[in-house]
């Protein structure tokens, strides 16, 4: 057998102490005399060494070797001087004889013998030669021990088809200035599990089997050397094997064979259909359910999975325990012929979520464990943060501060996981506060291939899970035909989960036994591999060829292939029953939407859920303004801010001027919060706000510590959270979309940079927040703040691309506003949590409104009234004397305002639409019914023609108008660009819209 140690290595890793040399084997044990730096006898160049450094100097030694020029001169100098010794492979009575290949060390011409070992105490010059040796040859096997830390996993047996190529460094003995000789000498070892004392062949054993079998971790990415400890313990004391037994491997057969006779079974009964079929990757089954279930004995009550297409059925019916009954009957698709054909359409069967609670253990040894599969768009991998979210939302309802009772678990597959960047993103999501969920375990399904394509095209990485060494996690690669390495890996993810709060990633090695779906032919882009494959016996006779082999710890017989097919034909016959049940069913059941938290809220249309009061009394606007303009009394308030915010919303909260955009939200939040509703506000810069006009969060100007005066509206509560997120959209937004989905009573607000930037997170819009509760008939009430407007401040800081949001509205899927007043902000905002009805919310928030003196509100606005859908003229006193009448959204009608006050065009109204979808078509009918028919009603928007509302108005309005009122519309050209890049120019555009606006032509 060849040598495992047969490894190159470059170098050594990091020198620790830790190994000390005790003695050859069978010898008495040798005291050496001297004391460090009393190194006599030696030439002067060893004599500058002190002893403590000769690691240090051998490594630089080596370096020296492969690079003269790559050390100081005066080391050059030294080395080549002890070189005309007759270090660098020179004869001599080495203590430690170099191999050839071994670029020898300059020292060991210079150390005692083995022999001088062996005899009596030496005298001086002899004794401190021997301690130089000794300290050597450990500084070596420490070396060593450090290589096949760092470097065994690329020598583990990862691959069960054996096809794939990893770099192969040496970590020989002789890499570390060993030999077969050195094997028998007995170390001292401290660092490294199991007895200190123990020869190094012993010790080369344990490395091998904890790092080279069918587990290969790494962990040398890890600076944080308590975390190294805690897993290097874990895996040298077991050498990386879990004990099982004889049950524990039927058990494993049982799930193995489950998932193997599912897959079987709908190929036989569904030929033809697509499934994305596990098979080749049977262990997920195992791997999972050891997963659940160690995780629901370590505390965790709430378990959220997110994954693929691939496999996705296996693990509803086998982990989940979704009936077979129920997947059976989607692939007979039977159709509701009552459903309404309108209602979105549902989605595939593997895309589709499921949850269950299950049970372990009985008695007081119950624990019980909530577990959902979360739905699933096409697009791989953009599921992450959504689960995430939805797991941080769910340790917020449980009070679970150390966020150890939910889970999160995602399952990914090898190419999306190297691919797609919002990978990157949840991983560096992963510890910020805002947005950590106390780890996630990562599941890596390798099979080697995505869709039709090699690694070798897919990563420039040696293992597709390298993104994630940038976390101070531990990655574990497993051979999946190997279930009992599989359990033990999920035992240490698991455990160091829980036990330091941080992510853990599985990748499982395993193959895809089919083509990427059931009619593909993988052979036509894999021939050798595919001929690999189906040479390959199944993950079972791997496994019982394993077990005759390795009787199991407790003895027992050697499992028997008749034992096997006995669990699949139990097997076969559950799902005949199955099945039969399916095709009595007359449709498929639907998923339940409103269940437990959800109960108080709808979905739905509009229309069925009426508006509530959102208006509050003084004195709650009073509680919130004292909280908003009190701080502590040691606080020091920054000075400027003093007077812009505290004492400017002390006086808008008493009325003594009107309140701004700031105050309006302020007062939002406070006044919900004071009614005991959770508010989380996500985004960049949002604590101070990108445009410094909320200040949510302030700081001390002495010491930078903050105060949160929302935090200290009133003794009950709710919470109040606001969070500065990382520099990244779309997965902040998954993330904040995912709380939404469990915290159905809090307000959930996610908020944009600025709203052009909203671009970087369509998939989450497209996928999740526009079309989650047609396909999944999932709703959520995630507000999106989105700020917009055209303001002379270029192409991408101007438009939130208010038209795309309005092309994907449909069948009341989500709310848009575009709106003009703080008061309007307010009441939309309580409006969305207290009116029982969750929808998304997209707000197209505002900048210079933000100061803007008429876009206030005056304290009236928030203690009577509510929600205005449209807002009339409030100018119009004579309806009929309007020659012309503008109808027009959000910041323009600022615009539109100055001009005609400037002008005195008294005879032109100025109607704004504040929720453009669903728009509110009755209301307004009714304001236009004021109007003489036949006067022109004109959409005025200052975004180009191609964007803005115009389409979508276009195609809304004609047919409510009926020809009654001439339809127009005043926009800026169409353009490809959203705004110039001229700040003149645009005020120049600005001011030819607004006067087109009013018929007047072009200046
Ligand atoms: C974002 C995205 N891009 C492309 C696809 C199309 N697609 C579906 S599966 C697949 C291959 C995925 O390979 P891998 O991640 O290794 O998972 P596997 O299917 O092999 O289990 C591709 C490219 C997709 N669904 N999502």
């Amino acid at each position: 057998m060849p040598n495992m140690l047969e490894l190159e290595v470059n170098g050594a890793g990091a020198a620790r102490a830790g190994v000390d040399m005790v003695e050859p084997a069978g010898s008495k044990n040798h005291e050496t005399a001297g004391e460090p730096g009393q190194v006599t006898g030696q030439s002067p160049e060893i004599d500058a060494l002190a002893l403590d450094n000769l690691g240090f100097a051998e490594e630089l030694y080596f370096k020296y070797l492969r690079d003269p020029a790559s050390v100081d001169p005066e080391w050059r100098r030294t080395f080549a001087a002890l070189e005309g010794g007759g270090g660098r492979n020179g004869a001599g009575p080495a203590a430690l004889l170099p191999p050839t290949a071994f670029p020898r060390s300059i020292f060991a011409g210079r150390a005692a013998t083995p022999a001088a070992l062996d005899g009596p105490p030496a005298s001086a010059p002899g004794a401190i030669q021997s301690r130089i040796s000794m300290r050597l040859l450990s500084e070596r096997v420490q070396r060593l021990v450090e290589g096949y830390r760092e470097m065994g996993h690329l020598f583990a047996d990862l691959d069960p088809l054996g096809l794939t190529t990893r770099p192969s460094p040496h970590i020989a003995l002789q890499d570390f200035g060993l030999t077969e000789e050195d094997l028998d000498l007995v170390f001292s070892s401290e660092n490294v599990a199991g007895p200190t004392r123990k020869t190094l062949r012993d010790l080369v054993a344990q490395l091998r089997e904890t790092y080279c079998r069918k587990i290969g971790v790494q962990t040398s990415h890890l600076h944080d050397l308590e975390l190294q400890a805690w897993l290097q313990s874990r895996m040298e004391s077991t050498r990386n094997r879990l004990p099982l037994t004889r049950e524990d491997r039927i058990r494993i057969f049982q799930q193995v064979i489950g998932a193997e006779v599912f897959e079987q079974f709908l190929q036989n009964k569904f030929l033809g259909s697509k499934r994305f079929s596990l098979e080749g990757a049977e262990s997920l089954i195992p791997l999972l359910e050891r997963l659940v279930e160690r995780a629901a004995r370590s505390s965790v009550g709430e378990i959220v999975i997110g994954m693929a297409h691939r496999g996705r059925l296996n693990v509803l019916a086998n982990v989940l325990k979704k009936p077979a009954s129920q997947i059976f009957a989607e692939f007979q698709d039977k159709l509701d012929e009552k459903a309404d054909l309108s209602d979105g359409g549902g989605d595939v069967k593997y895309h589709l979520g499921f949850s269950i609670d299950r049970v372990f253990g009985e008695g007081s040894d119950e624990h019980r464990v909530h577990l959902s599969l979360t739905f699933n768009p096409s697009h791989l991998e953009w599921v992450n943060t959504v689960v995430q979210g939805r797991v941080r939302a769910k340790q917020d309802r449980l009070g679970d501060t150390t966020r150890s009772r939910a889970l999160p678990i995602l399952i990914h597959g090898d190419a999306a996981f190297a691919g797609q960047g919002i990978i990157a993103e949840s991983l560096n999501m992963s510890e910020l506060p805002g947005y950590t969920v106390g780890g996630t375990v990562h599941i890596v399904v390798n099979n080697q291939v995505g869709f039709t394509t090699s690694p070798s095209s897919g990563k420039s990485t040696t293992y597709a899970t390298d993104v994630a060494r940038m976390l101070q996690i531990p990655i574990f690669h497993v051979n999946g035909e190997d279930p009992e390495a599989v359990c033990q890996v999920v035992d240490l993810a698991v455990d160091f989960r829980q036990r330091f709060h941080r992510d853990a990633i599985i990748e499982l090695w395993c193959y895809r036994k089919l083509g990427h779906n059931e009619g593909d032919e993988p052979s036509y882009t894999q021939p050798v591999m595919y001929r690999t494959i189906a040479a390959k016996p199944s993950i079972r006779m791997a496994y019982l060829a394993y077990d005759g082999a390795n009787p199991p710890p407790g003895g027992g017989p050697p499992i028997t292939v008749e034992e096997t097919d006995a669990i699949a034909a139990a097997k076969r016959k559950e799902l005949e029953g199955e099945l039969e049940v399916a095709t009595k069913l007359e449709t498929p059941p639907r998923p339940s939407t409103f269940a437990g938290a959800w109960a108080k809220v709808k979905g739905g249309p509009d229309s069925n859920v009426p508006e509530v009061p959102t208006n509050v009394t003084t004195a709650a606007i009073q509680e919130v303004t004292r909280a908003l303009t009190t701080t502590p009394p040691d606080f020091h308030v920054h000075p400027k801010l003093h007077k812009l915010i505290v004492e400017s919303r002390a006086q808008m909260g008493a009325g003594e001027k009107p309140a701004d955009w700031g105050m309006g939200e302020a007062l939002a939040f406070g006044t919900l919060l004071a009614q005991g509703t959770r508010v989380r506000l996500s985004g960049q810069d949002s604590c101070r706000g990108t445009f410094s006009h909320r200040h949510a969060v302030m700081y001390d100007y002495e010491d930078g510590h903050t105060y949160t005066p929302l935090e200290h509206v009133s003794a009950k509560q709710g919470v109040f959270e606001v969070r500065d997120s990382p520099l990244t959209e779309a997965g902040v937004l998954g993330f904040d979309y995912g709380y939404s989905l469990d915290m159905p009573d809090g307000l959930t607000i996610w908020e944009a940079q600025f709203g052009d930037f909203v671009n970087a997170a369509q998939v989450i819009i497209d996928q999740f927040i526009s079309s989650s509760e047609a396909k999944w008939h999932r709703v959520s009430g995630l507000v999106m703040l989105l700020p917009h407007g055209m303001e002379g401040q270029g192409p991408e800081h101007s438009n939130a691309r208010l038209d795309r949001f309005l092309n994907l509205c449909v069948n009341d899927n989500m709310q848009v506003c575009d709106l003009t007043t703080p008061a309007q902000y307010f009441h939309a905002l309580r409006r969305q949590v207290l009116r029982p009805y969750r929808k998304p919310l997209i707000i197209m928030s505002p900048k210079s409104l933000l100061r803007h003196p008429a876009a206030t509100s005056p304290l009236s606005a928030f203690t009577e009234g509510g929600f205005q859908h449209i807002i009339p003229d409030p100018t119009v006193k004579d309806p009929a004397r309007v020659k012309r009448v503008l109808l027009c959204t959000g910041k323009v009608y600022y615009d539109l305002l100055a001009a005609r006050e400037a002008h005195k065009y008294d005879d032109v109204a100025i109607v704004r639409i504040e929720q453009l979808f669903p728009l509110y078509k009755d209301e307004l009918l009714e304001t236009l019914s004021g109007f003489a028919e036949g006067t022109p009603v004109v959409w005025v928007q200052e975004e180009p023609k191609n964007m803005g509302a115009w389409a979508y108005m276009n195609r809304e309005l004609p047919p409510l108008l009926a020809g009654s009122f001439p339809w127009s519309a005043v926009t800026r050209p169409l353009s490809a660009s959203p705004a110039t890049g001229s700040a003149k120019r645009h005020s120049r555009e600005q001011t030819r819209l607004v006067t087109e606006a009013f018929g007047k032509g072009a200046s």
